[in-house]
């Protein structure tokens, strides 16, 4: 065939889907999902579907029949603006038309005022995929009652809690209320590269540069230990069955770029962490 017959071919076929770097890991998974859009989630008992949909649209702006909807909340300065860049696999400084295609602000000076969400251009394998940055989480120590209500949290399909450290007043009450309304949520903690370089550091000078194999131990390691902690904070409110993932937001951005196995061993965990929040989304869709 030459050259012109396959461009005449592929003009031809449905536009192929923009595979990502996600894509080639985890495309079955992404495929499975997208065939749910136009179905939305199931509400929580005690809230009418319609009524979701109607909030949702009036409260946020959120589509939660064409678009699957993820939201990340946890304290200021924990990463999530970050973290929402490098899953669009841009970095920090990608601004398109001032919307959802914009890169999330990072930085202490440029904090997220509002709830808003970032998504895809049309054609990439997870155009119908939002995340939304969510404003105010974390800005007071005792949220209300009505918290997870009024901010609609029920009607994403699955809640990232993002956090640097351990479990304050503000995440507790976010996994009750999410327990309660019947809401998935995962506990992401960020920035582990920062607890590698600190392990590095602490590296008895003799032994050198780690190799891959003495690298992947000091990673798992440094996993093992983030989650033992928090583990234990879960078990202790009862909600040890919320699953945890350690990642870092910087170095799976780098990996974007560089395609180096070191950048992706120290994202860690973010390839499971998408992976499950995909099958979240789709537990909640699938009848
Ligand atoms: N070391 C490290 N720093 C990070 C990572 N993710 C974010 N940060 C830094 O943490 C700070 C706050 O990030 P930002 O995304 O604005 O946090 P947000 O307030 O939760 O949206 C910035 O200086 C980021 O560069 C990470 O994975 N590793
Ligand atoms: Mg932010």
């Amino acid at each position: 065939m030459s050259s012109t017959t396959v461009l005449r071919v592929a003009a031809a076929a449905a536009v192929p889907l923009m595979v990502s770097v996600l894509g080639n890991i985890i495309g079955n998974t992404i495929n499975r999902l997208r065939g749910w859009r136009g179905t939305p989630p199931r509400p929580p008992r005690g809230i009418l579907l319609q009524e979701m949909i109607t909030d949702a649209q009036q409260a946020l702006n959120m589509n939660i029949e064409n678009y699957i909807n993820f939201a990340f909340c946890g304290p200021q300065n924990s990463g999530k603006s970050t973290l929402i860049n490098s899953l669009r696999e841009i970095d920090d400084t990608g601004v398109y038309n001032n919307n959802e295609l914009d890169a999330a602000r990072v930085g202490e000076t440029q904090t997220t005022r509002e709830t808003r969400p970032y998504g895809f251009i049309e054609g990439h394998e997870l155009d119908f995929v939002r995340y939304w940055d969510h404003a105010g989480c974390g800005t007071f120590d005792h949220p209300t009652e009505n918290y997870f209500r009024q901010n609609l949290l029920y009607a994403f399909d699955c809640i990232l809690l993002v956090t640097a450290s351990g479990l304050g007043e503000y995440e507790r009450t976010i996994l009750e209320h999410a327990r309660r309304f019947e809401t998935d949520v995962v506990i992401v903690i960020n920035k582990a590269d920062d607890r590698v370089q600190s392990k590095l550091r602490r590296r008895p000078r003799h032994l050198g540069q780690p190799d891959v194999n003495a690298r992947r131990l000091i990673i798992q390691e440094t996993i093992d230990e983030a989650k033992a902690s928090i583990t234990e904070e879960l078990r202790n409110i009862q909600q040890e069955q919320v699953p945890v993932f350690v990642v870092s937001a910087h170095k799976w951005r780098d990996y974007q770029f560089s395609h180096s196995e070191e950048d992706k061993d120290l994202s860690m965990e973010i390839v499971p962490m998408i992976e499950y929040i995909l099958n979240a989304a789709f537990r909640r869709r699938a009848p």
